[in-house]
């Protein structure tokens, strides 16, 4: 095992040291700097002992050992921290996957880089993991380490978003929500609005700050709103990319804001997107609400987590959220609770969601012949 460069100088001085004692003062000297140099190099310590460098570790601090029988022991390789939405998610997975519950979860944020996933997932079957469970920052590029676990006999449940690839046997199931139905669900909200306070559909200038880019949550928002402004006549002056980040949101919508005055719907892919795009129109000295006749902009959202974004749709800062379930944990469990007697769960697990607004005019929408309620968020 190669040695520490640190400890390798010391010992080869401690050595040269050693070979040419004699019993005087300068010897003396000598045997103190070689007891040194042993008491050094014992607190080099193994080499090749420090923890994976992404901020691996076992999720609930306990020091944990993928050989600890009594454990399940299941890796999470979870997307960031990007959002409010990201951050429930992650707590929902620790508190169902604790050790009292009787699981060992090692926890892998990926700074939203699927290279870090890919490492997560190969540290998992290197530690022999007994089930991996990956939340996907994109669909695509999942093929081959998911091959990989396929090979080490690990099943892998995909949660949130999904993963693209013609092989489903790579995965033993996915749990999620349905984000074309979301971003549908919150246009037919739009739709049913202008009908109500009679606005000209084609007065509509809309923009879109889309979540992380090939992401199933983007993918699913954006078709939902692209297809209802085709159907609808709404005008959709930009999109771009908010990364799900409440800074890049500020930044995308004031971009937005100073080349298209006309606009009067800021359609946002998540709640931190949604907190930006409100301090953008406030800095241009707008108001963010849905009398747009009267000049103000509308805005959108995604996922109903955070006390702020309700105190928002509270306030009509935002006109209409999606609610998109981050209560995964549970679920999971249930499904490896299951596994574990034989029981195979679907393929495709979808969660049921609602929408918020406090607008009272509204009390469901319909999507496809089907009703979902609008919770009325009160004064
Ligand atoms: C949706 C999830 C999205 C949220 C964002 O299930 O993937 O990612 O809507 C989060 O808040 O960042």
């Amino acid at each position: 095992m190669p040695w520490q460069p640190a400890c390798r100088i010391v010992w080869h001085i401690s050595m040269s040291k050693i070979s040419v004692m004699k019993i005087n003062s300068k010897q003396i000297t000598n045997i103190l700097i070689a007891i040194l140099c042993i008491v050094f190099l014992t607190a080099c310590g193994t080499p090749g002992s420090s923890e994976t460098s992404q901020d691996s570790s076992s999720a609930d601090g306990a020091t944990s050992d993928a050989s600890d029988q009594d454990l399940i022991v299941v890796g999470f390789s979870q997307v960031g921290a990007e959002s409010d939405w990201r951050k429930e998610n992650t707590q929902s997975m620790i508190k169902a996957f604790s050790a009292e519950r009787g699981y060992d979860l090692i926890l892998e944020d990926a700074q939203q880089k699927q290279s870090n996933q890919i490492t997560a997932i190969r540290t998992f079957i290197q530690r022999d993991v007994d089930y991996i469970v990956l939340a996907p920052v994109t669909e695509e590029g999942w093929d081959t380490v998911l091959g990989e676990a396929k090979d080490a006999g690990i099943p892998v449940i995909i949660v949130d978003r999904k993963v693209a690839t013609e092989d489903e046997d790579l995965f033993t199931c996915w749990i999620g929500s349905d984000f074309e139905l979301e971003g549908k669900k919150v246009c037919t909200w739009l739709t049913d609005f202008c009908t109500k306070k009679g606005i000209a559909p084609d007065s509509l200038n809309i923009v879109d700050i889309q979540g992380t880019i090939g992401s199933s949550a983007q993918i699913g928002r954006t078709k939902g709103l692209v297809d209802a402004a085709a159907k609808n006549g709404w005008n959709i002056a930009g999109m771009a990319s908010g990364e799900y980040t409440q800074a890049k949101g500020r930044e995308v919508t004031a971009g937005f804001l100073g080349r298209f005055p006309e606009i009067n719907v800021v359609y946002c892919e998540n709640d931190n997107e949604a907190f930006g795009a409100i301090e953008a129109i406030e800095a241009a000295g707008k108001k963010a609400g849905s009398d747009i006749a009267k000049g103000e902009i509308m805005v959108l959202s995604f996922d109903g987590v955070s006390q702020e974004a309700i105190e928002d749709a509270r306030e009509g800062k935002i006109s209409c959220i999606g609610e998109c379930n981050p209560l995964h944990g549970p679920r999971v469990e249930k499904i490896i609770k299951n596994l574990r007697q034989g029981v195979q769960p679907d393929k495709y697990i979808y969660v049921e969601e609602e929408v918020f607004s406090a607008d009272q005019s509204i009390t469901a929408v319909e999507v496809e012949g089907n009703g979902y309620p609008v919770t009325i968020i009160g004064q």
